[in-house]
C-alpha cells in the first residue's frame, strides 16, 4: 500500500458535513466501515462454515461447464439499462437505454450497458453488405468493404461518448426534480476503449481539394442520420470505431463501424457510417437544424456546439441507491470534459457551502472518464452531497441556477449542471435542486 506524502491523522475534517481528507483511508488508523463483526470464529473456519454441514450447495456440486461466450452472474439481472421510449409503439426504436451507473463501478462502461441513443431503431447490418463511400472535394473518391477497411492501421484509446441530451431531468425542462435512479438522470454518457482507423488516413487517401472545409457523415440506418464535422477535427483525432473494449462494435453502438469524435456530442458520431462526403460548408442537416440547437434566451439559437462540457455526478451515494445507517462511507462518482481532461473535482456535503478536494484514480486521460473518491463521516443528519469538475481548459462546473439562465426554458441540450442529491435522516436519498 503506498504511503501518504504525511501523515494525516485520523477522521481528519476536510470540508463541512462530515468530508474528510481524500488520503484517510490510506493513512490507516482504525476506520470501521461497515462490516459484521464475527464472534468467536475458530481460526481454521470461515465465517460461512467451510467445515461442517452447513457448507452452501455450491461447494458440493461441480460448477457449470464451459460456454462460448460469458453472461453476467444470473444474480445481476436486475443490473441493465434505463429504457425510454417517448413515442412508445408507434417508433420503439426512437429513444434511449441509458446506462445504471447507481450499479457499476470503475470508469469503462461493459458493452452490454453502453448506453444507446437510436433514432429510428438499430439496423441489422450484414458486413459483407456495407460500404463505407468517400466522396465530394476529394482527388479520388474512395469505396471500402470491411475487409479492405481491416487492413488500415489502428489507434486504440479510451473515451467517453455523451448524448447532449444527457442530464435532461436535471436541466430547465423540468420544473420540478424527477425522483428517478442516477442512471435515469445522467446515464447517456458511457466509455469504452474504442479501437478504430484514424480518418485523416483514409481522407489523404482520397486526396482532400484544398476547398474542402466540412464533411458530411451519414449513417445506413432508417433514420438515415447525419451531420456535419469540420475538417480540422477529421484530420486531428477523429476516428472510423471498428472495435469497442476489444470485441466488435455492438449493433447498439454503430456495427460494423461508427464515426467517432472524441469529445464532441455524441449525435456527430454517426453510428452505421456508410458515406462520408467532403464539403466546402457545413450541410445543415436535420439534425443539426430542427435538433441539437440550444435555444437561448434572447430567441437565437447556438448552432454547432461541438465539445460537452466539464461535467460530473456523485454516483454513490445517489438515487438508486439506500444507505445504511450512519457511519463511514466513501463519496465516489464520475467527471468528464469534452474541453481536455478532469484538473480537480470537489465536493460538498453542506450544499455547496464548503467543498473538499477529492482524490482522482489515475490515469486522467482526456476525452475519458474519470473516477473521484472522498471518504465522508455520516453523522445521520440530513445533508446535500454534489460533486463540482473543473478541467484543464479552465473551465469549473456550473450551478443548477447558472445553467439555466444561458437558456430559454425547457432547453435541455448540454446540460452540466451540478447534480445535488440531498440525504435525509432515515437514509432516503433525493434528486434536489439547490
Ligand atoms: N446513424 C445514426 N447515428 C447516430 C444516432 C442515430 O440515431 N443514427 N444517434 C446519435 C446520438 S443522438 C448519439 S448521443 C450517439 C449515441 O451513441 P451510442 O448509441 O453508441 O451510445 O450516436 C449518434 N449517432
Ligand atoms: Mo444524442
Amino acid at each position: 500500500m503506498p504511503l501518504p506524502e504525511k501523515p494525516i491523522p485520523d477522521l481528519e475534517r476536510d470540508a463541512g458535513g462530515g468530508l474528510m481528507h481524500r488520503r484517510t483511508f490510506l493513512a490507516g488508523g482504525a476506520l470501521a466501515v461497515g462490516a459484521s463483526a464475527v464472534a468467536g470464529l475458530p481460526s481454521q473456519a470461515s465465517a460461512q462454515g467451510a467445515i461442517g454441514p452447513d457448507q452452501p450447495l455450491w461447494m458440493k456440486t461441480p460448477g457449470a461447464p464451459f460456454r462460448g461466450y460469458g453472461l453476467p452472474s444470473r444474480f445481476e439481472e436486475g443490473v441493465a439499462r434505463h429504457i425510454l421510449q417517448p413515442y412508445g409503439e408507434l417508433s420503439p426504436g426512437a429513444g434511449v437505454s441509458m446506462t445504471p451507473l447507481q450499479a457499476m463501478h470503475g470508469t469503462i462502461t461493459p458493452n452490454g450497458l453502453h448506453f444507446n441513443r437510436s433514432h429510428n431503431g438499430v439496423p441489422d447490418i450484414d458486413p459483407d453488405g456495407h460500404k463505407l463511400l468517400i466522396h465530394g472535394l476529394v482527388d479520388r473518391p474512395l469505396m471500402f468493404t470491411m475487409d479492405q477497411l481491416m487492413r488500415y492501421p489502428t489507434v486504440t484509446r479510451t473515451l467517453f461518448i455523451e448524448c447532449s441530451g444527457n442530464s435532461f431531468f436535471n436541466s430547465n425542462l423540468f420544473p420540478e426534480a424527477m425522483q428517478v435512479p442516477v442512471g435515469m438522470i445522467h446515464g447517456l454518457v458511457s466509455a469504452a476503449e474504442w479501437t478504430g482507423i484514424p480518418l485523416a488516413i483514409l481522407l489523404d487517401e482520397a486526396g482532400i481539394k484544398g476547398e474542402a472545409k466540412w464533411i458530411l457523415a451519414e449513417g445506413a440506418d432508417a433514420a438515415g442520420m447525419s451531420r456535419s464535422v469540420p475538417i480540422a477535427k477529421c484530420l486531428d483525432d477523429a476516428m472510423i470505431a471498428i472495435y469497442q473494449n476489444g470485441e466488435r462494435v455492438r449493433p447498439e453502438q454503430g456495427y460494423p463501424m461508427r464515426l467517432l469524435l472524441p469529445g464532441y456530442e455524441g449525435n456527430m458520431s454517426v453510428k452505421w457510417l456508410r458515406r462520408i462526403k467532403l464539403t466546402d460548408a457545413p450541410t445543415h442537416t436535420k439534425d443539426e437544424t430542427s435538433k441539437y440547437t440550444e435555444l437561448q434566451p434572447d430567441g437565437k439559437s447556438r448552432q454547432f456546439t461541438y465539445a460537452m462540457d466539464v461535467k460530473s455526478t456523485i454516483t454513490r451515494p445517489a438515487t438508486g441507491l439506500a444507505m445504511q445507517g450512519p457511519g463511514l462511507y466513501e463519496v465516489t462518482g464520475l467527471a468528464w470534459s469534452g474541453n481536455g481532461s478532469i484538473s480537480k473535482v470537489e465536493v460538498s456535503a453542506d450544499g455547496g457551502q464548503s467543498w473538499a478536494e477529492a482524490a482522482l484514480e489515475g490515469p486522467v486521460l482526456p476525452h475519458a472518464l474519470v473516477r473521484f473518491r472522498l471518504p465522508w463521516q455520516w453523522d445521520g443528519g440530513p445533508v446535500v452531497l454534489q460533486s463540482r469538475a473543473h478541467d484543464t481548459a479552465g473551465n469549473i462546473q456550473p450551478n443548477r441556477s447558472d445553467w439555466s439562465r444561458q437558456y430559454a426554458a425547457g432547453q435541455l441540450y448540454h446540460c452540466n449542471a451540478i447534480q445535488s442529491w440531498s440525504i435525509a435522516a432515515d437514509g432516503e436519498i433525493k434528486n434536489v435542486y439547490s
